[in-house]
């Protein structure tokens, strides 16, 4: 009969080690961004996460014009509206030239162009195969931030620097959480 009890405790002890488990990913740094267009409405929501092979990014578009749209990774994080020039060009720390299809490409924060439906939501999913949120070499949230920008055009890929995606539709500032 004294077996039982150490039976009956083994669930709950590897139980213990998968939340512990969980835990840890969970605390992958992380940060977050709410995207608002030039007079303030919500426009979506956007996250990084560090990860062993990159920042993985999700953005979350609602309220968007319907059509293709670049989404990049701007260099600084500040949205004043109305045309977010404030967040400055794309994020580049290597100091490359604009688009996936320039021979001298990317910059860090290139990412795909983004579909949005007639329902006004769309959404992209994307890992930048390096740089960290705030540590190394590239960190994301540098000491002037970082922004997501939805554009009011698609993304060509390679005309640099800003891939003729038109101007500034929706602007969110990265914050580390
Ligand atoms: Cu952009």
């Amino acid at each position: 009969m004294k077996i039982v009890p150490l039976l009956a405790a083994l669930p709950l002890a590897l139980a213990a080690s998968a939340c512990a488990t969980t835990g840890d990913s969970a605390a992958a740094p992380t940060a977050s961004a709410k995207l608002a267009a030039g007079d303030g409405a919500a426009r979506g929501t956007a996250t990084v996460t560090q990860a062993a092979d990159g920042l993985h990014v999700l953005v979350k578009a609602v309220g968007v014009t319907p059509g293709i749209h670049a989404v990049h990774i701007h260099t600084t994080g500040q949205c004043v509206g109305p045309d977010f020039t404030s967040a400055g060009g794309h994020w580049n720390p290597t100091a490359h030239k604009h688009g996936k299809d320039n021979p001298a490409g990317p910059h860090m924060g290139d990412m795909p162009n983004m579909t949005v439906g007639p329902d006004g939501t769309g959404a992209i999913e994307y890992i930048v195969p390096a740089g960290t949120i705030s540590e190394g070499a590239t960190p994301l949230l540098d000491a002037d931030g970082a922004a997501i920008v939805i554009h009011a055009q698609a993304d060509d890929y390679q005309t640099d620097p800003t891939g003729n995606a038109g101007g500034r539709a929706a602007c969110g500032v990265l914050s580390a959480k």
